[in-house]
């Protein structure tokens, strides 16, 4: 079934640590072979054993109309013919910010990066250079990437593998960053009371996406716009995942709720590596060469990521009912998994918005890390490779958002449904 998998996997780890490029890919919390892609297409991956699965990860995000989308494919073809970096600003990229600033609200400039946990570690020494003060506040679970400042009781992998505190993040850094968690907004305030006028920026997932999907309370993301209103914060809203996932605007026109700065990722790229930062005007200008606060790239818009992004945004910008589509297949998925679930003689939760979806095995609501944490991470394990054995992949963590793609059909999501129907923990 895996067998070329297994003996890539023992290849890779003689070369690459962990045999992966990235760990949550090492399948470490639910065991087993990590299975080695060779291709993909619309909803489907395939694996080097030719063994065809339905896609729940897309990318991580990037995916969101399907694999090798052609109009896609085709513009990163015919770029490449004309050199794949130059260096020196192109007009691709005036288009590419003037087509996100059209589609997002409250962003005036906005800055290309490489990767999400590049946009979020500039947003962050941009908010500290805008205000002049060190302290940030993250939220226990929240993943903003591998910044030394973000290492703090982190989401995503860092729970994966239960790291609390990373080696090599020094304490003069950690310190700096303050924690709470996610959907407690006493506890916000209670942090900007006991620093006062010491904290540059509180950045948040607005739907978090790193500890499972895990939805704002209603008044909580309202409560922080007001308390960075009040003690002059930058809010930082990291829509590295829901950022044109959510609704073309992202978390910001899905709730209405104005961020300072906004930082992107995963979908901005379709596939390639892109991040972005950006945000108001008085803000976004500290940004070298017009300010002090310097950040660079080699790769920063480069042309074949540009033009990537750019074809998939225009599309997602051109068809709003593609949002509509999405959101009604993830509806019909909870509504099929809610059912199916119901006779596996387990507790479950199932918590969505728009596109994503996640699945907790607990009696009791997951509303932020340490509820997420307290689920039966061993029914998710065996669920992860049941689901794997009928050709279907989902994240291989608990701690993980599912992110449906529009390339995913009505049987797809029944099969989906029916697979998990036989699921006995
Ligand atoms: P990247 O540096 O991986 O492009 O983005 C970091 C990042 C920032 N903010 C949010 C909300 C994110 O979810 C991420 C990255 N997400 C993980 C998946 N949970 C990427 C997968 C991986 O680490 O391989």
């Amino acid at each position: 079934m895996y067998s070329r998998s297994k003996e890539l996997f023992e290849r890779a780890q003689l070369s690459i640590p962990g045999g992966v490029n990235s760990p949550v890919r090492a399948f470490r919390q639910v065991g087993g072979t990590p299975l080695f892609i060779k291709k993909a297409k619309g909803a489907y991956l395939f694996d080097e054993d030719n063994n065809r699965f339905i896609d729940y990860i897309a990318s991580w995000g990037p995916m969101i109309l399907g694999h090798a989308h052609a109009p896609v494919v085709e513009a990163i073809c015919e770029r490449a013919q004309h050199s794949t970096s130059y260096g020196a600003p192109t007009e691709l990229e005036i288009q590419m910010a003037e087509l996100i600033i059209s589609m997002v609200p409250n962003v005036d400039l906005i800055r290309m990066v490489s990767s999400g946990t590049e946009a979020c570690m500039s947003a962050i020494r941009l908010a500290r250079g805008y205000t002049g003060r060190n302290k940030i506040i993250k939220f226990e679970g929240c993943y903003h990437g591998h910044a030394d400042s973000f290492l703090v009781k982190a989401g995503s992998g860092l729970a994966t593998f239960n790291i609390q505190t990373v080696p090599g993040v020094t304490a003069g850094v950690a310190n700096d960053t303050l924690t709470c968690a996610y959907n407690s907004l006493a506890a916000v305030q209670q942090l900007v009371y006991d620093n006062k006028d010491e904290v540059a920026a509180i950045i948040i997932e607005p739907v978090a996406g790193n500890m499972g999907c895990i939805l704002p309370a209603p008044g909580f993301l309202e409560g922080i716009r007001a308390l960075c209103d009040e003690a002059g914060i930058v809010l930082i809203f990291d829509e590295v995942m829901t950022g044109f996932r959510l609704a073309p605007g992202g978390a910001q026109q899905r709730f209405g709720i104005d961020a300072d700065l906004v930082t992107y990722g995963k979908v901005i790229g379709a596939g390639m590596p892109v991040g972005a930062f950006g945000g108001k005007r008085e803000i976004m200008e500290c940004i070298a060469p017009l300010g002090q606060v310097y950040q660079a790239g080699t790769l920063s818009g480069n042309p074949i990521a540009m033009i990537a992004g750019y074809t998939l945004l225009t599309e997602l910008k051109n068809n709003p009912n593609i949002y509509t589509e999405l959101d009604a297949k993830t509806e019909t998925l909870h509504k099929g998994l809610n059912t199916a679930l119901q006779n596996c003689g387990m507790p479950f939760q199932i918590n969505r918005l728009g596109s994503m979806i996640s699945v907790h095995f607990s009696d009791h609501p997951v509303v932020d890390f340490a509820t997420a944490a307290a689920c039966d991470i061993e029914s998710f394990k065996r669920y992860f490779h049941h689901m794997l054995q009928q050709g279907i992949y989902l994240p291989p963590s608990a701690y993980e958002s599912w992110f449906l793609n529009n390339a995913l059909t009505k049987e797809d999501i029944a099969h989906t449904v029916a697979a998990t129907q036989t699921f006995t923990p």
